[in-house]
């Protein structure tokens, strides 16, 4: 109902500067990788609470318990996709499956190729983090992530790696690949923190 509102009026549900996009739009760095299966593992490492390195290949992490997600997804170039369906496995379930020590506080995620994002521990542990396998009842293409990718909906989506394919526990915060390219280390789209001179 443009028209009827003021000019400073804005609606509420998206993050400030965003606007909702009808279509999903496929959006990375670099190619996409091809799903090779029997190559195919997601580890989890560095500040792990046993100090080990846990690994599933891909029929181990088919067996993990599943769940889902409603969630929107806000890009930092201001497009919002609204009321995705994820399903996959929770970020929660692998944090407890394979703990972090005490002492870690972030995360670095990994994707193919070397993308990276550096999050919270915590970012990773709220409810709506979700490493998926299907949006709205389908499998994930390729170009949106297959076989995998971490969905963190209260972050910018630049946080959430297409095909992912690792955790690496930190014990302080290292910039992942956006954020040695000017982005901000948290990624906050209610708080605008889209680049890093932003930072205190
Ligand atoms: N591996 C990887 N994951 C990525 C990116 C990327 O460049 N590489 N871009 C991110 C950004 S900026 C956005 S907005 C979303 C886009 O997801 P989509 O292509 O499924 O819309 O993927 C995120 N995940
Ligand atoms: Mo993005």
């Amino acid at each position: 109902m443009v028209g009827l509102h003021d000019a400073g009026s804005r609606d509420l549900r998206l993050p400030p500067g965003q606007r909702p996009q009808a279509a999903w739009p496929v959006l990375h760095y670099g190619p996409v990788p091809r799903f090779k299966p029997e190559r195919w593992d997601f580890q989890v490492y560095g500040a792990t609470v046993d100090g080990a390195k846990h690994s599933w290949d891909y029929a181990e992490f088919q067996e993990l318990p599943r769940g889902r997600v409603t969630a929107d997804m806000h890009c930092v170039t201001k497009f919002s996709l609204l009321d995705n369906e994820w399903a996959g496995v929770l970020a929660r379930t692998v944090l407890e499956l394979a703990p972090p020590a005490p002492d870690a506080t972030h995360a670095m995620v990994w994707a193919e190729y070397g993308y990276s994002a550096n999050l919270r521990v915590a970012d990773l542990a709220a409810d709506a983090s979700i490493l998926a396998t299907h949006r709205g009842g389908e499998q994930l293409t390729p170009e949106h992530g297959f076989p995998l990718r971490l969905v963190v909906p209260h972050l910018y989506a630049w946080k959430g790696p297409k095909w992912v394919r690792a955790i690496e526990y930190l014990t302080a915060d290292r910039r992942g690949f956006w954020e040695e390219r000017g982005y901000h280390t948290i990624g906050d789209p209610w708080r605008e923190q889209r680049y890093s001179y932003q930072e205190d």
